[in-house]
């Protein structure tokens, strides 16, 4: 049986083709594409913030880390995403300006779009305006926004702001989650919905939907 500890230590150096091979065995192993991910992938970014926030790593360890996570990531993501399941709904995803961090972003896109949600993802540093327009363009019924930095969660609300002035505010629910984002932040900045993982925002989407 495939050592996850193993794929979390590969993801932490870097190594992409062990990333790739230890996946692959996983899953023939026949571990859960979500335990592979939960238990391999996620947990090395976890124990990667914490040597971040330590001092014991610094920003191109994170580079190449977050590149095989990636590397792992691509692998899971037909398994997770499931194929032609009709769209329950359309969503808007997209990391907020200023921010980069797209793996969490990408979790969420796979996970909504394996539970059958059509996912138009705008990629990361995502202008108020491009939210908009991509809102009036789909018809989308969620915005989901990520920010991982707390001097980026303000675009959040930049971006509420900005679908109420674009005229669209009533049309859409607003999902948004990220690290540093709570429950109370989303209330405050008028947002209809938090979720503190990629699990949880599909439930929540689910709801947003269940309701229109
Ligand atoms: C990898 C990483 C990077 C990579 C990003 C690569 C990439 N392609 O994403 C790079 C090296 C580029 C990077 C850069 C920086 N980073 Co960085 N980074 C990280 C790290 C280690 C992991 C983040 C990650 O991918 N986690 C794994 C994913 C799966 O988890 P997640 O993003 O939280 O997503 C989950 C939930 O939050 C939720 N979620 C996420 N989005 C959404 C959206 C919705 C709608 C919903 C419902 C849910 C949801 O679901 C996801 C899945 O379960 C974190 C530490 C950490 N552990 O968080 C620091 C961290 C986020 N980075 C940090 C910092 C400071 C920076 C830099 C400013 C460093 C610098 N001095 O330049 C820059 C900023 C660049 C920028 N402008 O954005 C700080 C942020 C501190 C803060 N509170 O603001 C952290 C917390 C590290 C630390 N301990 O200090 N970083």
């Amino acid at each position: 049986m495939t050592d996850l500890s193993r794929l979390s230590s590969s993801v932490l150096s870097g190594d992409v083709n062990t990333v790739r091979q230890l996946t692959s065995q996983a899953l023939s192993d026949g571990i859960a594409a979500s335990d592979v991910l939960a238990l391999g992938l996620i947990a090395a970014m976890d124990v990667l913030g914490r040597r971040f926030g330590d001092g014991e790593v610094f920003l191109p360890d994170m580079l190449v880390a977050a590149r095989a996570m990636h590397a792992g990531l691509d692998m899971l993501k037909p398994i997770l995403a499931g194929a032609g399941v009709a769209p329950v709904g359309r969503v808007v995803l997209g990391t907020v300006r200023g921010d980069v961090h797209d793996l969490g972003k990408n979790l969420v896109g796979m996970m909504l779009e394996g539970a059958g949600f059509a996912v138009r993802d705008l990629g990361v540093d995502v202008s108020p305006q491009a939210f908009v327009e991509h809102v009036r363009q789909d018809g989308a019924e969620i915005v989901a926004m990520s920010a991982l930095l707390t001097t980026t969660m303000p675009e959040m609300k930049t971006v509420i702001d900005a679908l109420c002035e674009g005229g669209v505010r009533e049309t859409v629910k607003v999902l948004v989650g990220g690290s540093p984002v709570t429950e109370t932040f989303a209330r405050d900045i008028g947002a209809d919905g938090f979720a503190p993982d990629a699990y949880g925002a599909v439930a929540v989407a689910r709801l947003f939907v269940a309701a229109t």
